[in-house]
């Protein structure tokens, strides 16, 4: 019996919390409540959202299990746990986000194809692992490297699980080698998640981590690392999250005039509230996160409650009770940032939030300027609405 493995049911998923939202119950894709995401800066494994295309793999025996390192390189080689192990661990806080966040607000404008997200499609959390850049170097590819002697430009991820978008086969990505092979960009091989071995649901016992980078890359339960010379042709990369403008639709798509999409786009949503509110007449606390991809910081936060006509801006922090300052060297790079702020609702009106990143990137104000036919990346200003009445609910 090989060490891991895709089971072809769904006769032996984990057991999972039962606070979780679930919006697919076969492949399992569950979010937790938006008052429950912003309670921790690092959000329980539990709670943490879980997002997959097919059965949760198996690991029959850790011992039997590993990574084989192949492709356009001098020395393949397979990788053991403890080959993982040994060398030097790295904890790196990181926000995953599903392109498909908020999917379900961007249905509302047209129907769009995929799982219905509400805003808590995101997490931050510990990642405890091996860079990937140290890993490339066990089969021979320096720090820093773009091409390898025999052209590899690419660094493909494969997992076990068997999805339906690939006729069965399993789930794959890839980065550019010239990411993969950078230590800063803190590229990992992860086998912890806050402090705790990887559970099944999150990749078990192997995934990877690209910090900044949409979830769809960060390949959960590793079974192989290619080097190959062009982008994956997976499904996932070829035929699945990729950016299009909303006139593109299923009759005239071309999937490959676009890129696959990697670092994801500042957003920022509101968790105290939910769609539509009763609150009494008073100040109301908007909280929630914002998270600018690609590393870059959360320049500002800012929270209308005229629908957007005068703004305020929301305080920021990650540590609790330290403000944030988005160019501070001690900051979590790759993580996201939960803002608040206290405002006045006089009377019934539409709370707007919207964030800007330290590269001066805006979320767009409307949903409809950036529909596109997957729901993927709905970064519009989020929006809720208040009804003033004469008792809370
Ligand atoms: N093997 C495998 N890896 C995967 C997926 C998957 O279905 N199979 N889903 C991807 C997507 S789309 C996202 S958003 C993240 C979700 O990670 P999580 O379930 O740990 O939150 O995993 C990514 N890695
Ligand atoms: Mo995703």
């Amino acid at each position: 019996m090989p060490g891991l493995r895709g089971p072809s049911d769904y006769s032996r998923e984990p057991a999972r919390h039962p606070c979780l939202r679930i919006n697919a119950k076969a492949p399992f894709n569950a979010e937790p409540p938006r008052s429950m995401l912003i309670t921790t800066y690092v959000t329980p494994v539990d709670l943490f959202y879980k997002r997959n295309h097919g059965p949760i793999p198996i690991v029959d025996d850790i011992e039997r299990y590993s990574v084989s390192v192949r492709g356009l390189i001098e020395n393949p080689k397979m990788l053991s746990m403890k080959d993982i192990w040994d060398l030097p661990k790295y904890d790196v806080t990181a926000t995953l986000q599903c392109a498909g966040n908020r999917r379900t607000a961007m249905s509302k404008v047209r129907t769009v194809k995929g799982v219905g997200w509400d805003i808590a499609a995101i997490g931050n959390a510990v990642w405890g692992g091996a860079k990937l850049a140290d890993v490339l170097e066990l089969v021979g590819i320096p720090k820093f490297t773009s091409t390898t002697q025999s052209g590899g430009k690419h660094v493909e991820f494969v997992s076990v699980d068997m999805c339906k978008e690939e006729n069965g086969g399993p789930y794959k990505a890839s980065i550019p080698l010239s990411q993969a092979s950078n230590p800063e960009a803190d590229v990992l091989l992860a086998y912890e998640m806050n402090g705790e071995p990887l559970n099944r649901d999150h990749g078990y016992p192997l995934r990877v981590i690209v910090p900044g980078v949409i979830g769809a890359r960060s390949v959960k339960w590793l079974d192989s690392i290619n080097i190959i010379a062009e982008p994956c042709q997976g499904f996932f990369m070829q035929k699945d999250y990729k950016m299009f403008p909303p006139s593109v639709n299923w009759d005239n798509i071309e999937w490959s005039t676009r890129r696959p999409i990697m670092d994801f786009p500042i957003q920022c949503a509101i968790c105290s509230l939910e769609d539509i509110n009763v609150i009494k007449h008073g100040k109301i606390t908007v909280s929630g996160y914002a998270a600018a991809g690609g590393g870059r910081g959360v320049e500002r936060v800012d929270i209308s409650v005229d629908g957007g006509k005068t703004w305020v801006e929301a305080s920021r922090y990650q540590k609790p009770g330290i403000p944030y300052v988005s160019d501070d060297e001690n900051n979590d790079k790759w993580a996201w940032v939960l803002f608040e702020a206290k405002v006045d609702a006089p009377h019934s009106t539409e709370i707007v939030a919207k964030a800007v990143d330290t590269a001066a990137n805006v979320q767009p104000e409307s949903v409809e300027e950036i529909w596109n036919l997957r729901g993927v990346l709905n970064t519009s200003w989020h929006k809720v609405q208040v009804r003033v009445g004469h008792s809370a609910m």
